[in-house]
């Protein structure tokens, strides 16, 4: 046994491991790296580096190598799946020159030096132009297709005896195939999927070249996907002897507060040519969260088990151990998302460590109750989640740490409590998130099946691929503590049908024989009871038809609910409203259970591609929040719902097909502006905070003099007095079902309106909105004021058109040109408008309904004063200073 202070470091050492994929920027990667890892490499643990930085890139419209994964590399690359091939028909490397070779991008003597410098995560198509050739509105109109080629030189891989070298992808969009000097290792077609490769029999020495290649069909997907290498690029060294790729895996089957059992499984690989005798090793140390590293008590010790590991082989040693008085992982706020880390070594026959692997877990117990919703830890806890895509923005789908970590900051801030994955895997590090910040998870794989939403989607793929994809993802990411639920399915075409119910099956039990300790979920916008695949999901997830859909209040859980009286029900996709941040369509028709249809409609200005503000107008499947809120109150056993969508997100630009860029859907905008209806949400979710918001803004022109225009209130009160220009327009009580508190008859005066809301008799919140003068300066504010200067974390700098009191000018849209001092760059701009067709890397953008927005990275190894300045034609400009620290 080493002694206690070198067992302290060498936990440190081992949790740098786990740390590399949370850390928030590459510099603190390279500081552990540097520190805690390298001790763990020399006491025999492995290595996992960044290899994000560095590489070369060129995109080909045409394709420009005669490499295609349908006619050539197919073969190559299937044996990739064998790892997470349990019940299909594993693959053989085809014999012979595997193909590529002949191709000069992959030989180390191309000369890239004219290709373009790039590092990871990189989404190729973000930069635009809009408008890419051939490419659907509903992907975004941006240039996401064609071949794209990734180089780099790998001398941090060396060829060393006895160690293998992997290389860890974690997402690429997408038919990813790979080869190193020369040789084709092999790929993973799926864009979504997280995947490795053993490096180790195509190194030579220190001198490696190793050629990505990446391939975007045209109709691929339904939205915009990105392109490129879009997530994290890790490369893995350790001993050939080693715990396996996703190689544990945490259970808590008996959980209460005075103790808990924690199982895990640890696979050992040997990929040696002797057999080896392995002993395992593994204890559990409390996470600190203000750290972000495990604590130094053990709390708990797994016997340690003597296997031996057969070259060429996997085996897998289980231990079980009790933890007393454990701190349980719950979603806030109602409960603390504590976590724990279990410290795996390997040692070899003579007591050298061979490996080190940390897993980190959370000790909580699920139950799924049909009559009453999802328990945490034996608490109810009704679910008030957002349906999210993995574009953040002006930023793609190049993931960011900063970035998403933003936007689960501010759904955070509405009160939601549970994040969809829809409809793919995330990177990582979401998930790695929503562990920390304590929301749960509806984990998701599959937008399609069998049969195609659009032409080259997973269609293509399914047969050959789900259940090493299936396999893969449920490996990934079951030890996180916020997964509460696999999804398999979205909206699956063959959802009605018998063929459907097969598959459903067949997907069912890998999932059963995989990952058994959550529920399975499907997302179902049209199955009825005893059709297809309600029958086959251990929840009953409905899209829409719970709440009912359009106008009617017809609601699918009664039949549901009879249908399936043990299973658990919950609203996997709600509402759909649409609707343009900051404007308001008159007449304000309609009640909260308006929907609009498709086509012109009241709430719609077709003309202007806008749909109303007042957070009352959903497409023909949808329903307004409030009629969601109201249907979800009268079936008090459902779950809780998935808003579609917390953000605005790029392609399928409903409801204008031509013209936008982006959804209307989100309660968010593509800038992470906040639209009226964060506050309905926030009012509704987070009961206890108090608030009141006013719409809409009272700065009309003339044409809206003595005109109505209704005032509507968000409020967490329950009784609200509005008063405008002085004159109350009376007092209001938020009825049964109601969730906002409407004045409908307001003529508009230019002046000030104002409520003061009431909770429980008391003064609770209040909100006024007056008539602004003229545009008179830029109010220049960011969202923090120091950075690293990492070359990866971001600022966000909001710009406020403000009149001469500093009030926002509501409908201002002043050109605003942006500009930066010292060491950093604009890396986009925006203003939630999706009708902005105006590249996001340009330094000039139009205010949008009063604001613009600026994200700022620091230069890598910057230190020091970062200037954003912002002006405008006629207008007082204004700037502000991030540090690089
Ligand atoms: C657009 O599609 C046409 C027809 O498939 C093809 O010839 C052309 O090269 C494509 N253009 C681009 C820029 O992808
Ligand atoms: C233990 O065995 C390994 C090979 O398995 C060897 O490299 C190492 O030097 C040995 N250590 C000791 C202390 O004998
Ligand atoms: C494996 O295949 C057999 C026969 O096709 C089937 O009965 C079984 O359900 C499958 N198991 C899983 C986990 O898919
Ligand atoms: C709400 O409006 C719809 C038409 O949009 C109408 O059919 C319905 O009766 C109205 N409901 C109430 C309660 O006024
Ligand atoms: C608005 O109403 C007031 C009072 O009735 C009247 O004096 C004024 O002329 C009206 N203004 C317009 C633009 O109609
Ligand atoms: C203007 O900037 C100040 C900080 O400089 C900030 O406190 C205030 O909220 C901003 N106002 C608007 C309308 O953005
Ligand atoms: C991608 C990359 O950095 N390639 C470089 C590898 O090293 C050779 C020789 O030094 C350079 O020519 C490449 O540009």
């Amino acid at each position: 046994m080493a002694p206690p202070m070198r067992a302290i470091s060498s936990v440190r050492g081992l949790f740098c491991l786990a740390l590399l994929a949370v850390s928030t920027t590459g510099r603190s990667v390279a500081r552990l790296s540097t520190r805690a890892c390298a001790s763990a490499n020399a006491a025999g643990g492995r290595e996992r580096i960044s290899i994000n930085d560095g590489w070369r890139f060129s995109r080909f419209t045409e394709n420009p190598d005669g490499l295609s994964y349908e006619d050539n590399l197919k073969e190559w690359i299937l044996p990739q799946g064998n790892d997470f091939i349990v019940n299909g028909t594993k693959h053989t490397r085809p014999s012979g020159t595997a193909p590529g070779a002949d191709v000069e991008y992959v030989q180390a003597f191309f000369d890239d030096s004219a290709w373009e410098k790039v590092n990871l995560p990189h989404d190729w198509a973000i930069k635009g132009p809009f408008g890419a050739p051939n490419i659907s509105t509903s992907e975004g109109s941006l240039p996401v297709n064609g071949v794209g080629w990734y180089r780099r030189n790998l001398s941090e891989a060396e060829t060393a005896a006895g160690k293998s070298v992997f290389l860890d992808i974690d997402g690429a969009m997408s038919y990813a195939a790979v080869w190193l000097n020369g040789e084709l290792v092999g790929g993973w077609p799926y864009g979504y999927a997280s995947f490795r490769l053993d490096l180790t029999p195509y190194l030579k020495g220190s001198d490696n070249t190793l050629a990505i290649r990446l391939d975007n069909p045209l109709d691929s997907s339904r939205w915009y996907p990105g392109a490129g290498i879009y997530r994290n690029v890790w490369l893995v060294t350790a001993d050939e002897t080693h715990v396996s790729q996703y190689g544990t895996y945490a259970t808590t089957p008996e959980v209460t507060s005075e103790s808990a059992t924690v199982n895990l499984v640890v696979s050992v690989e040997n990929k040696g040519s002797l057999s080896r005798q392995v002993g395992v090793v593994t204890k559990v140390y409390p996470y600190d969260a203000a750290l972000r590293e495990p604590g130094s008590e053990v709390v708990a010790s797994f016997t340690k088990q003597v296997i031996n590991v057969a070259a060429g082989t996997k085996q897998s040693v289980r231990g079980s151990v009790t933890v007393t008085d454990p701190l349980l992982w719950g979603p806030v706020p109602s409960q603390t998302p504590n976590l724990y880390v279990a410290m795996t070594t390997l040692t070899g026959s003579n007591g050298t460590v061979i490996d080190t692997y940390s897993t980190r877990f959370g000790i909580r117990s699920i139950e799924y109750v049909a009559e009453q919703g999802l328990l945490v830890n034996g608490e109810h806890v009704y679910l008030q989640g957002t349906c999210n895509h993995h574009d953040l923005g002006s930023l793609g789908a190049a993931f960011n740490y900063r970035a998403t970590h933003r936007q689960l900051e501010m759904l955070q801030e509405m009160g939601v409590n549970a994040l969809r994955t829809s409809h793919n895997p995330p990177a990582p590090e979401f998930l790695e998130m929503a562990d920390e910040m304590g929301f749960v998870v509806m984990d998701e794989l599959f937008d399609v099946w069998l049969e195609p939403k659009v032409t080259n989607d997973y269609n293509v793929l399914f047969a050959d691929w789900h259940e090493a994809d299936l396999r893969s993802f449920l490996r990934r990411d079951r030890n996180h503590a916020s997964v509460v639920a696999w999804s398999f399915g979205n909206e699956i075409p063959e959802q009605s049908s018998a063929d459907g119910r097969t598959l459903a099956r067949s997907l069912q039990a890998i999932i059963l024989s995989e990952e058994p300790t959550r529920q399975t979920s499907l997302a179902l916008n049209s199955a009825k009871p005893g059709t297809g695949l309600p029958d086959t999901a251990d929840i009953i997830g409905l899209n829409y038809q719970g709440e009912g859909q359009g106008t009617t209040f017809e609601s699918a859980f009664p039949a549901f609910h009879a249908q399936y009286p043990d299973k658990m029900i919950w609203s996997t996709e709600t509402s759909s409203v649409l609707s343009t941040r900051g404007t308001y369509i008159f007449p304000v028709v309609g009640n909260s259970s308006t929907t609009v249809g498709v086509g012109p409609s009241p709430g719609w200005d077709e003309a202007a591609l806008t749909v109303s503000a007042y957070e009352l107008y959903a497409p023909s499947w949808g329903s307004s929040p409030d009629k969601v809120f109201a249907q979800q109150d009268r079936y008090p056993y459902v779950a809780g719902e998935f808003v579609w969508t917390g953000f605005d997100y790029l392609g399928e630009p409903t409801p204008y097909d031509t013209g936008a860029r982006s959804s209307y859907f989100g309660i968010i905008d593509l800038a992470g502006f906040k639209k009226d209806r964060f506050y309905l949400y926030q009012a509704r979710w987070r009961a206890n905070l108090p608030m009141a918001h006013l719409l809409p803004h009272w700065s009309f022109g003339a044409e809206r003099m003595n005109r109505t225009t209704p005032v509507h209130v968000f409020s967490s009160g329950d009784e609200a007095e509005l008063f405008v220009n002085g004159v109350s327009k009376g007092r209001k009580v938020k009825e049964e079902y109601e969730y906002r508190f409407r004045w409908d008859d307001v003529v508009y005066t230019p002046g000030e309106i104002k409520v003061v809301a009431y909770k429980d008799g008391a003064v609770w919140a209040e909100d006024s909105k007056r008539t602004v003068g003229a545009a008179a300066q830029l109010n220049v504010t960011v969202d923090r004021a120091t950075i690293d200067g990492d070359g990866r974390d971001l600022a966000f700098v909001t710009v406020a058109v403000v009149d001469a009191d500093g009030d926002v000018v509501p409908e201002a849209a002043n050109a605003i040109t942006f500009a930066l001092e010292g060491p950093g760059e604009i890396v986009s701009t925006d203003n939630g408008d999706p009708r902005d067709m105006t590249p996001f890397p340009s330094p000039e953008r139009n205010a949008f309904s009063g604001y613009a927005l600026a994200i700022v990275r620091a230069d890598r190894g910057a230190v020091g004063e970062i200037t954003l300045s912002a002006s405008a034609d006629g207008l007082v400009g204004g700037e502000v200073v991030v540090q690089a620290a």
